[in-house]
């Protein structure tokens, strides 16, 4: 290891730590307004609350998958300059509120997301779909294969795992467009769980099965969300590849100006999500891997987990805020 990789690690280290407040604070903003059937109002609430306590970071952070380009003015866009300016130049991608619509329904699974990597290290992913396939740690490259067929993919994972088909379940977003994944999925005999958003906890829950149930995630949802997830395995182990849904010449044109020349490329987690990872999310609403946001009457739960690449550690974090103030 050379100097400047040794002292990159020592940032990274107290780095880790530091995300965890960033995603706590906006997974409590987000919170307040469970439930209130008011999506742009909770993600302006958890963008607002992330990119405070962000600023507050010693960082020269750049944000490579945010809120939106940067013509739509959103906080937090794409090219959008974070952190205090004074620490190691690195790259962001972050979600706010993953899974407005859940949110505002206060159903499963809504997050509060960040990940951080250093400089050029995340793919640049324009706000396309992405046609993705997931699997947790412990297996052979390859068992699965995005351009395998679904009965395929199902039959293989289920041989490496030593379980009958019937045991496997595939998590897919419920939406028309998968209307023909879905049958296939089911003539495998195999289960399927429908979210109706939130696939960065989706592909996720692959990396726990006995603790969420989920053993591959399969189908298209947003790039920046697969991004953000491929950010997540790359900590945890696991296997993911996307490739970008680029069917017109606009978003062909669009994918090139951010430096995409091969509309077909198949990325693997680290094509994604390269170098030192860092990774961090809090639940916003209870769901299977993470608690949501509990207000008690003099205290805050949040319920976080925080990734390290460089040393794989996945740590837990139950943060009990009495300090409300802050909030
Ligand atoms: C998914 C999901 C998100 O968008 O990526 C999805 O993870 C894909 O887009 O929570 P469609 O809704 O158009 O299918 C979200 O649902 C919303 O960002």
């Amino acid at each position: 290891m050379n100097v400047a990789q040794n002292i990159v690690a020592g940032l990274d280290r107290i780095l880790t730590m530091e995300l965890v407040r960033v995603t706590e604070r906006a997974a409590v903003a987000a919170a307040r307004l469970r439930g209130r059937g008011d999506e742009k109002a909770a993600d302006q609430v958890a963008v607002d609350a992330m990119r405070q306590e962000l600023n507050r970071l010693a960082i020269k952070g750049t944000v490579v998958i945010g809120e939106g380009e940067r013509d739509e003015a959103p906080m937090l866009y794409i090219g959008e300059e974070v952190g205090s300016g004074k620490g190691p130049a690195v790259d962001i991608a972050l979600d706010p509120l993953e899974g407005t619509t859940i949110c505002a329904k206060n159903l499963p699974n809504a997050l509060a997301v960040i990940a951080i990597a250093e400089k050029g290290s995340l793919l640049f992913a324009p706000d396309v779909y992405m046609d993705k396939i997931a699997i947790g740690p412990g297996y052979a490259d390859g068992v699965v294969d995005i351009d395998a067929s679904p009965a395929e993919n199902i039959a293989s994972l289920a041989k490496a795992k030593g379980v009958p088909i019937s045991e496997i379940t595939a998590c897919i977003l419920d939406r028309p467009r998968h209307g023909k994944l879905i049958e296939a999925v089911r003539a495998t005999g195999a289960a399927i769980r429908l979210i109706g958003d939130g696939d960065v906890a989706g592909v996720i829950h692959t990396t726990d099965p006995d603790e969420t149930g989920i053993d591959i995630y399969l189908g298209t949802g947003g790039a920046p969300e697969g991004v953000l997830a491929a950010a997540a395995l790359r900590c945890t182990g696991g296997q993911m590849q996307g490739r970008l849904i680029l069917d017109t010449p606009e978003k062909v044109a669009r994918a090139a100006k951010m430096g995409i020349s091969d509309p077909k490329r198949v990325y693997r987690t680290q094509d994604m999500a390269r170098g030192d990872v860092l990774f961090a999310a809090t639940g916003v609403t209870d769901g299977n891997m993470l608690a949501g946001v509990k207000f008690g009457r003099n205290s805050i739960t949040t319920h976080t987990i925080v990734l390290r690449s460089s040393s794989r550690t996945v740590r837990e974090i139950k943060a009990r805020h009495q300090d409300l103030e802050k909030f």
